[in-house]
């Protein structure tokens, strides 16, 4: 992406990422400009805060969050941002079948809101992102619309395909 950065993928390990290229394909369909890196809520403390405290400044609008197992990221992001948190619980393999991941996402004190995603609910996280941007970005918003004209018309056509 050539633009500044409008969206901030994190997640806490390089591992998260098969799952985290979700939100990435999303926003690039969207023509949405991101970036990505790999911030550890647990073992790199430092860097989570400086990105947290320092994203809206480099004109990140939307972070989307993902972590597995003691997901705390997303939820100490959201602690220190001012800007709109997307939750994402990744599966980790050694996961008790990821609800560790959901509900350490989920489960937010009032106040500090993580909007959460499915498990692996990436997709949705980036689609999420855009729709939060295409409130002030009429492009975008087109862009959702016309999306969402597609997902109607994949289910006329399963219909169709029904009635054969
Ligand atoms: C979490 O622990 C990460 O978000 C990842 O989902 C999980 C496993 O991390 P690695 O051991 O693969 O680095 O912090």
């Amino acid at each position: 992406m050539t633009h500044a950065p409008l969206v901030g993928i994190i997640m806490g390990s390089k591992s998260d990422l098969q799952v985290m290229q979700g939100a990435a394909d999303v926003l690039k369909e969207f023509g949405i400009s991101y970036e990505i890196d790999v911030v550890s809520a647990h073992r790199t403390p430092d860097k989570m805060f400086e990105y947290a405290k320092n994203a809206h400044l480099r004109g990140i609008r939307v972070i989307i969050a993902g972590a597995g197992g003691a997901a705390h990221l997303p939820g100490m992001v959201a602690s220190i941002t001012p800007l709109p948190v997307v939750g994402v619980p990744v599966k980790s393999s050694n996961s008790i079948d990821g609800w560790d991941s959901v509900l350490s996402i989920l489960q937010m004190p009032a106040g500090v809101p993580v909007a959460t995603v499915a498990l692996n609910g990436a997709k949705n996280a980036g689609i999420l992102a855009a729709q939060i941007l295409g409130q002030s970005d009429p492009v975008i918003l087109e862009k959702i619309i016309a999306y969402k004209e597609n997902l109607k018309a994949a289910v006329h056509q399963m219909r169709e395909e029904l009635k054969k």
